[in-house]
C-alpha cells in the first residue's frame, strides 16, 4: 500500500478556443474572439506534466471530451449547422481540460467506509461547463473502476452548483493520515455568480461520510468574487498542513483560521497581505492557481504560472517567501499562457486524488514515455489555431473528430470511452 498524491491533468483539447462564455472570469472575457492554438495549449499542458513527473511525482491524464456535444445539441432540439453561436460555442468548449472542476475527493483515510469517494461535479451555473459531467463521469468510472478502493458518485442534483475540487482543500498532517476537509461556497459575488451552492458542498461531504467534526464550510468574500475569483483555488491553495491564502479570500477569516487551528494544530497558514499584493495582482497573476506540492525530500514547492513572474509586487513578495524559513521552499514557473488565457492555471488543469496508484487503472497514469507519445499525436492531429468564425466548420470538426479518436485509440480506450 502506497498512498501518495497523484495528479491527474485534463490533456487540452483539440476544440481549445476562446469564446468569453465565462462571467465573472476575467482573462476568458478579455480574451473573447482570440485566435486560440490548440497544438501549443495542449503541448504546454504536456510540458508541465512533464516538469511534475521530473520533479519525482505522480501523474495522472483525463482525456479531452467529444466535441461538438452533439447529445448536448440534440436535447436542445437542434445540432452544430442550426444552433445559435453561443450555443454551438457551449457545444464546442474545450472546458473539461481544467480537470479541478472535474470532481470533489475525499481520500479514505476521511470516510466512513475507508474507500476513496469522488463526486463528479454538476458544473450547472455556466451553459458551456453543464454539459461536461456525463462525459467526466464516464472517465471516473473507468480510472476508478476498482469499487473495493472507490466509490464513484452522480452529481448532486440542480439548482445547487457543484465546481469541484477547485472550491475544496484538504489539510492533513501527511497525504495518508486522516485530514481537515475544507468547503469553500460563494453567497454572493456582486455582479458575477458565485458557482458553488453550500447545499452542493454538505450533500457531498454527507455522501462521502465525512466525520462532521473535521469538514469546515467556508463562506468565499464577495470582495474575492467580485475581483474575479470565480473558485476559491485562484485566490488559495492547501497541501498536508499548509494553507497558502491571500488574506481577503474568505469573508470571515478568523473563525476559519480559528476551526482550522483546533481541528489540525499542526496547520501552517501562509497568508499573503493585501498591503503586499492586491485582490487584483492576485488574480492578474494567478499565483494562488499554483500546484503547492511535497516533493519526494519532504519540502515543498510551488508550481505557478510564469504570469506570476510578470508582476513585479508578486514577484518579489513570492522570493522573499522562499527566501524565509517557511515550509515552502522552491518556485517553479510553468508555461500554460494558452490556458491562462481562459483562466485557467496550473492548479485549473488538475485533479489531485491521494491513493494507491495500484489500485487505479493504468490507462490514466502517465510516464515520460507515454507523454512523448501523447505529445507527438498533438503534434500531428490538433488544429494548430482557430479563427472564432471557424468554429463549429465541418472541416474543423472532422479534424476535431480525428484528434480525439486518434488519441483514444492510442490509450486503448476507445472499447470504454465509446460515443
Ligand atoms: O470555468 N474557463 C474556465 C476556467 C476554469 C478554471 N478552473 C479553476 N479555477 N479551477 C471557467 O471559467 C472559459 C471558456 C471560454 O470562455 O471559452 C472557461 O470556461
Amino acid at each position: 500500500m502506497s498512498i501518495k498524491e497523484i495528479n491527474f491533468d485534463g490533456i487540452i483539447g483539440p476544440s481549445h478556443n476562446y469564446a468569453g462564455l465565462s462571467h465573472g472570469n476575467l482573462a476568458s472575457a478579455r480574451n473573447a474572439g482570440a485566435v486560440s492554438h490548440p497544438r501549443a495549449a495542449a503541448l504546454q499542458g504536456i510540458e508541465k506534466m512533464r516538469g511534475n513527473v521530473r520533479l519525482g511525482l505522480t501523474q495522472g491524464i483525463f482525456l479531452p471530451q467529444w466535441r461538438p456535444d452533439v447529445d448536448w445539441l440534440t436535447k436542445l432540439g437542434t445540432d452544430v449547422g442550426n444552433a445559435e453561436p453561443h450555443i454551438r460555442a457551449a457545444a464546442m468548449s474545450a472546458s473539461s481540460m481544467w480537470a479541478a472542476n472535474a470532481a470533489t475527493i475525499s481520500p479514505a483515510s476521511d470516510t466512513a467506509d475507508g474507500r476513496t469517494h469522488l463526486t463528479v461535479a454538476n458544473l450547472v451555473t455556466m451553459p458551456h461547463r453543464s454539459h461536461e459531467w456525463p462525459q467526466t463521469l464516464a472517465q471516473l468510472r473507468v480510472a476508478f473502476s476498482d469499487q473495493r478502493a472507490f466509490a464513484v458518485h452522480d452529481p448532486v442534483p440542480a439548482p445547487f452548483g457543484d465546481e469541484g475540487a477547485a472550491n475544496h482543500m484538504r489539510l492533513t498532517q501527511r497525504h495518508d493520515m486522516p485530514g481537515v476537509e475544507v468547503f469553500v461556497y460563494g453567497r454572493s459575488g456582486g455582479a458575477f455568480p458565485a458557482r458553488q451552492h453550500v447545499e452542493a458542498s454538505k450533500a457531498i461531504a454527507r455522501i462521502h461520510g465525512l466525520d462532521p467534526a473535521r469538514a469546515l464550510f467556508v463562506e468565499q468574500s464577495e470582495e474575492a468574487i467580485a475581483a474575479g475569483a470565480f473558485h476559491n483555488d485562484v485566490v488559495a491553495v492547501a497541501n498536508e498542513r499548509v494553507l497558502f491564502t491571500h488574506e481577503q479570500a474568505f469573508t470571515d477569516k478568523a473563525a476559519f483560521y480559528a476551526d482550522l487551528r483546533a481541528a489540525l494544530p499542526c496547520v501552517e497558514i501562509v497568508e499573503v497581505p493585501a498591503s503586499a499584493v492586491s485582490l487584483s495582482d492576485a488574480i492578474r497573476s494567478y499565483l494562488f492557481n499554483a500546484q503547492l506540492v511535497t516533493l519526494p525530500d519532504g519540502t515543498m514547492a510551488l508550481i505557478l504560472p510564469t504570469e506570476a513572474q510578470d508582476i513585479p509586487a508578486v514577484w518579489t513578495w513570492l522570493e522573499q517567501m522562499v527566501a524565509g524559513n517557511g515550509p515552502i521552499r522552491k518556485l517553479v514557473p510553468v508555461d500554460v499562457r494558452q490556458s491562462m488565457a481562459n483562466g485557467g492555471g496550473p492548479a485549473c488543469l488538475r485533479l489531485r486524488v491521494v491513493a494507491d496508484p495500484a489500485d487505479i487503472d493504468p490507462r490514466f497514469l502517465v510516464d515520460e514515455k507515454r507523454l512523448d507519445e501523447i505529445a507527438a499525436l498533438v503534434s500531428q492531429y490538433w488544429p494548430e489555431s482557430i479563427e472564432p468564425q471557424d468554429l463549429g466548420g465541418t472541416r474543423l470538426i472532422a479534424r476535431i473528430e480525428q484528434s480525439w479518436l486518434t488519441l483514444v485509440d492510442h490509450l486503448q480506450l476507445s472499447g470504454d470511452l465509446s460515443i
